[in-house]
């Protein structure tokens, strides 16, 4: 047994678990539809180890969870594994942490020398019958869709150069290519970052380096139809402070952001970097598309200032979520020549964890989803996830006139981030899939996996299904249809 620090990333919902567990068929309250057939893939953070020195950036260092849930013929089942990184092995071999601070290597026990610190703990990617789990900070690993087990780190056969991939990939939906990058692709405080693409059937055909502007958290980026982007916000590493033991993170509200674009088949020497708004920063990006009119439209949620407080406290900056400016903005970047800034207007609400469907990545969309806290709730929203307070309220956000629809949740329930379900019904929106929390008391939750007709949200949810465990927050999850398991790898 190991004995947690009673924090707020250790206590409430973000109370470890670390169970691993097999549990057929659940509990479901409604039908669920014919439609959701597949597995709804999910990265769960959880420490199996207590940490042996403070760390505010310990949430986002816990050991990935791999969750598994499964519709099959409308029934639900639910598996969750630990993805045994080396990480993790390591730690479970020593019966103790061996890692110290979040991205600082300095701070680890000597016996953590040498092995591969990544934890595996933001993403499911599936991608050419392969399931891989993200995380910004070094290389995927490959996990078995069907059993959970761990395959291994993953390098894409043996071709990738870079030491970091991203959580967040982007698949074309019409070649079906993987597109990826890497920041401090070859170490720590490096401004080197790789772009990288895998084709439909999995071999990594091209990749490329680039030198960013500064060291930055790039958490996500944007492909349309011809270009790529990579945003960067300045969430800057310096490599002497994390030498000297201090935090990986600090936020800069003085430096100017900066979009590079280039055709995405293009040379990185193509790059052209356009000037945002200083201070800014965005985890998570809607979407992006040519709009015709030579201006790529990049919508995201953006906020003026990092979101997470461990960074914020690490910069000096005490910022309440209300008094941030978060917004869903749409940046028009202007792909005439000369032209190197960026207008922006605002397409929507604070909030995060935005979606579309597949079929729309980087090409004109009509609408999507994300996640808010409802303006109208009485009382605070549940404390947990690495910002400190979790979404009540869904949106699908339409782009064509259309009003807004939204589900908020009753007081003491949250959200996790769906994922889409596409339709084959022409005209059908399909269905958002997702984690519903409740708390019932200070240590008290319960948990169902909610199915939503994604264009009817204020229905409410045509199927509950009940997992009888306890689960921590989830960061990202990802849908593969039965048709997609079926291809596996
Ligand atoms: C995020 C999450 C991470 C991370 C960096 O949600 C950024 C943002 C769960 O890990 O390492
Ligand atoms: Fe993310």
């Amino acid at each position: 047994m190991t004995t947690f620090p009673q924090t707020p990333e250790y206590t409430g919902l973000n109370t470890p678990i670390g169970v691993e567990y097999d549990l057929a068929d659940l509990t479901v309250h409604g039908t669920i539809p014919a439609e959701v057939e597949g597995t709804f893939f999910r990265a769960v953070p959880d420490p199996a180890f207590a940490p042996f020195m403070e760390d505010g950036g310990a949430i986002l260092s816990a050991d990935g969870m791999i969750s598994a849930i499964r519709f099959e013929g409308g029934k639900a089942s639910a598996a969750m594994r630990f993805v045994q990184t080396a990480r993790h092995n390591a730690e479970v071999a020593a019966g103790h942490a061996l890692f110290g601070k979040y991205r600082n290597p300095y701070t680890d026990k000597p016996e953590a020398a040498g092995v591969d610190r990544t934890v595996a703990n933001t993403t499911p990617i599936w991608h050419a019958g392969r399931l891989l789990l993200a995380k910004e900070d070094g290389r995927p690993y490959r996990v078995d869709p069907r059993t959970l087990e761990t395959i291994g780190s993953y390098d894409f056969g043996g071709k990738l150069k870079s030491e970091t991939s991203t959580a967040h990939a982007r698949i074309d939906p019409v070649t079906g290519e993987l597109f990826m990058f890497g920041y401090e692709a070859d170490g720590l405080g490096s401004t080197k970052i790789s772009y990288f693409i895998i084709d439909s059937q999995g071999k990594l055909t091209r990749e490329q380096w680039f030198d960013a502007p500064y060291c930055a958290m790039m958490h996500d980026f944007v492909i349309t139809e011809n270009y790529v982007l990579f945003p960067i916000y300045p969430t800057t590493c310096d490599a002497e402070r994390v030498k000297a033991g201090g935090d990986h993170w600090v936020h800069e509200m003085e430096r100017d952001s900066w979009v590079g674009v280039m055709p995405r088949y293009g040379d990185v020497s193509e790059l052209r970097w356009y000037k945002g708004p200083k201070g800014v920063s965005c985890y998570h990006m809607m979407n992006a598309h040519e709009d015709g009119a030579g201006n790529i439209l990049f919508d995201q949620c953006l906020s003026n200032v990092n979101a997470f407080p461990f960074i914020q406290k690490a910069s000096g900056l005490n910022i309440a979520p209300q008094d941030s400016g978060g917004r869903l903005a749409r940046w028009i970047i202007s792909l005439s020549e000369g032209a190197d800034s960026i207008t922006e207007v605002v397409i929507g609400p604070p909030g995060d964890f935005p979606i579309i469907p597949a079929d729309r990545q980087g090409r004109p969309f009509s609408h999507g989803w994300m996640l808010t806290m409802n303006p109208e709730m009485q009382g605070p929203p549940v404390a947990g996830g690495p910002v400190g307070a979790m979404f009540n309220m869904l949106l699908r956000l339409d782009f064509t006139g259309q009003p807004v629809q939204a589900l908020p949740l009753p007081p003491a329930h949250c959200y996790n981030e769906p994922v889409h379900v596409p339709s084959s019904q022409a005209g059908h929106d399909g269905w958002l899939v997702t984690l519903v929390d409740r708390q019932d008391g200070p240590d008290a939750f319960a948990h169902e996996c909610w199915i939503i007709e994604a264009g009817n949200l204020g229905a409410g949810p045509v199927a509950r299904v009940e997992i009888p465990q306890r689960m921590r927050p989830q960061v990202h999850g990802w849908w593969v249809s039965a048709a997609q398991l079926a291809t596996a790898l």
